[in-house]
């Protein structure tokens, strides 16, 4: 597999960590955001959305956002799993990583952010916007998630491949996480996960010097 990423791309790290959760390898293919490469024809041609992350299977099929991919994972690589048996607690799961997927994360994603400033917004309305969202998302996230454990249970799930990327970005942000108590939690926990740990930015190859 080809894993078209860039090292602090939220999305991309979702999918990092699910791989290397499944104890699965792929080929990563830095896309420099920074750069502007997601906009250039190479990309866009495999991508049209020009967003990363995207994915080539080992049949050769590009697969794009980052939930997709990771069902396909789960489907096609099903231990060890990332959602429990149950439908409940698969449910509940499904809902923290909707919540941050579909209502944080895109909120602050740099073309958002640039079409604030492009509509006049300044700096610090943009880091009042980021702050208003992420803050308000991580605190239904925290009376969501469980007491003990990783957000819901012993092992880590879908909830938590969705979460530690949102707190690396709300912390390169500087959103004050000092009121989640469980998420904090969650992070030491999974900081201290070797697939966590594999798929982190600060370890990635395309992390500037
Ligand atoms: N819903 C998509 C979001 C993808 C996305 O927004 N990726 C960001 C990086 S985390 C991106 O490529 N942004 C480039 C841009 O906005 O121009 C997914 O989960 O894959």
């Amino acid at each position: 597999m080809d894993l078209y990423t860039y090292y602090r791309s939220t999305s991309s790290y979702r999918v990092r960590i699910a791989l290397a959760l499944k104890g699965l390898e792929a080929r990563q293919l830095p896309v420099n955001l920074l750069q502007g490469e997601h906009r250039q024809g190479a990309y866009l041609a495999l991508n049209p959305q020009g967003r990363v992350p995207a994915l080539r299977t080992d049949e050769g099929e590009l697969l794009v956002q980052s939930p997709a991919i990771i069902e396909y994972l789960e489907e096609r690589y099903p231990e060890p799993a990332l959602l429990p048996a149950d439908a409940l607690q698969r449910a509940h799961q499904r809902g923290v990583a909707a919540l941050i997927g579909c209502d944080i994360h895109p909120l602050h994603n740099v073309a958002v952010l640039n079409r604030l400033r492009g509509l006049g917004i300044d700096e610090n309305g943009v880091e009042q916007w980021i702050a208003h969202w992420v803050g308000e998302g991580l605190k239904a996230v925290e009376a969501l998630i469980g007491d003990a454990g990783f957000c819901c249970g012993p092992q880590p799930g879908l909830a938590d491949v969705y979460l530690l990327p949102q707190l690396y970005a709300a912390r390169r942000f500087k959103v004050d996480l000092a009121g989640f108590p469980r998420i904090l939690r969650v992070e030491r926990l999974a900081l201290e996960h070797p697939a966590f740990r594999q798929a982190h930015p600060d370890v990635q190859a395309d992390k500037p010097a």
